[in-house]
């Protein structure tokens, strides 16, 4: 009689009536034969079968919606120091990134894309926590002493993620004075600031053409991405495959922050990709300039970025730095190659957004500048690609966000209501093409006292307070910035307006100015 009960189909726990049909399974149809005649057994199969129908149609219902419902993973993919100009396939430089190409291509990209500076000379540390932990520019410099309570509320991005189910790591660096393993479930290869542990003279003040190189990108002896003996671009990668295989086994989502160190200083890469770049191939920016007029005055003449190459700017020492960024570039991007690769063997692509960033441009020879603590838009302006389910291909939208918005949106695909302390907005509803500005106006800022930038309606203020002096520059007609109004009579209505609309925004901003 086994052998007939095997017909009866194994009933599935949460249906009312299932304990007494448990019940014939269990015991058997002898059992039941026992107990009642053949006419009523027929009627009691007939109804579990019914009853099995249903059971089996709402197990199929409920198991689909869970599906249709299930939370997207999402891969952050975090870049350092990178220009807003570097990305290939966005055609503003003869640089090659096939791979970061292959997401503006198959994704979206935004092509204005604002960090608003920093309180000190480190703007990373700015950025990163602005986006951690979803404030602007003041109120996130004011939170970072306090962070260890944003924390116990369980109110950093990683955190709402995790309580929304996810399963999250991260790997690279950091630089936010909060405790990774207190907020990630996974932790990898946290790494500081910049690649150490020794600052090398070698590495500064070069090069001066007609005189040997005392720095090599290539050498060892000089650490950096190579202390430990594997380029740090290289063990990310590595960390990414790692967790990938991991979580390819999990039914969870996850939130993968994955932070290169690259293409920060010191620029380094193997000798191939250096190759890629003969100094012929690399063209010096279209507003070089020996020195910045006003760059003193901008507390950013001899910050440590700055003096990575000689004063007065020379095009040879520009076209020398610009290999090496390069270089470093698109060796990053074979590794995000890498991760890409991984993540569709994992089998979780499908279902995956991807969101690539960095946390703020670089000048390397526009205006005379080598680093980021100025405002203008190379320093400011990073790339943000997005790829995804929905997401269109090869869309380009240029109205202007602030790199940060990658927290709400991934909040928004996560289904975590936005915190009303969260003030960056979701990208969604600008790729949905359900609005067209996410902003009034772009705000930047280095140091309580030395830089502003106000961006409204195309054009963008530059305001120096030690200096008390005024920059303008008409965006749409002048992206690189070479065209300063502030002086132009034409343009005097314009420059008091804004100066009005930033006197009452730097309010709203907690701006110390
Ligand atoms: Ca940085």
């Amino acid at each position: 009689m086994s052998k007939s009960a095997g017909l009866i189909p194994t009933p599935l726990v949460g249906a009312g009536d299932i304990p007494f049909l448990s019940c014939i399974v269990a015991k058997g149809l002898e059992f039941c034969c026992l107990n009642l005649n053949w006419k009523l057994l027929v009627t009691i199969f007939r109804v579990f079968k019914m009853k099995s129908l249903l059971l089996s149609l709402f197990v199929a219902l409920v198991v689909g919606s869970s599906l249709s419902a299930e939370k997207p993973n999402v891969l952050f993919i975090f870049a350092d120091d990178q220009c807003y100009e570097t990305i290939g396939a966005l055609g503003h430089t003869d640089i090659d990134t096939p791979n970061l190409d292959r997401l503006a291509n198959q994704g979206t990209a935004f092509t204005h894309t604002y960090n608003m500076g920093g309180w000190h000379g480190a703007i990373c540390v700015a950025s990163r926590t602005m986006i951690n932990t979803g404030r602007f520019l003041w109120r996130a410099r004011d939170l970072e002493p306090n962070l260890a309570q944003e924390i116990s509320n369980d109110r950093m991005w990683s955190q709402l993620m995790r309580n929304a189910g996810y399963e999250t790591f991260f790997t690279g660096k950091w630089h936010v004075k909060a405790d990774t393993g207190a907020i990630f479930d996974h932790v990898s290869h946290v790494r500081p600031g910049m690649p150490g542990p020794v600052f090398y003279p070698e590495a500064y003040g070069r090069p001066i053409e007609g005189q040997p190189d005392p720095w090599s990108p290539t050498d060892p002896k000089f650490e950096g991405f190579w202390a430990g003996g594997k380029h740090w671009s290289e063990v990310v990668a590595d960390n990414a495959e790692n967790f990938m295989n991991i979580t390819s086994e999990s039914d969870k989502p996850f939130f993968m922050y994955l932070a290169f160190n690259a293409p920060h200083d010191p620029r380094q890469a193997p000798q191939e990709y250096l190759d890629r770049y003969p100094l012929d191939r690399i063209k010096v920016p279209e507003n070089f300039a020996p020195e910045y007029p006003y760059s003193k005055g901008a507390n950013a003449a001899e910050i440590r970025d700055e003096v990575l190459a000689p004063y007065p700017r020379t095009e040879y020492a520009v076209k020398v730095h610009r290999r090496e960024y390069y270089a470093i570039i698109t060796h990053m991007d074979d590794q995000i190659g890498r991760i890409l690769d991984a993540l569709e063997a994992s089998g979780k692509a499908d279902n995956t957004y991807i969101f690539f960033t960095a946390d703020h441009g670089l000048a390397v020879g526009h205006h005379g500048f080598i680093g980021k603590q100025n405002m203008y838009e190379h320093s400011l302006r990073t790339p943000l690609l997005v790829m995804g389910p929905n997401i269109p291909e090869g869309k380009r939208i240029d109205t202007p966000v602030y790199l940060q918005d990658v927290m709400a949106t991934s909040l928004e695909l996560a289904s975590v209501p936005q915190p009303e302390y969260v003030e960056f907005k979701s990208l969604l509803p600008l790729i949905e093409g359900k609005r067209n500005e996410q902003y009034d106006y772009i705000y930047g800022a280095y140091e309580p006292d030395s830089q502003r930038a106000f961006i409204a309606r195309g054009f963008k203020m530059i305001y120096y307070p030690r200096i008390d002096t005024y920059r303008l520059y008409n965006l749409d007609t002048d992206p690189m910035e070479m065209n300063d109004l502030a002086g132009d009579p034409k343009y005097e209505g314009t420059l008091m307006t804004l100066k009005s609309e930033f006197a009452w925004f730097k309010g709203r901003m907690a701006d110390p100015l």
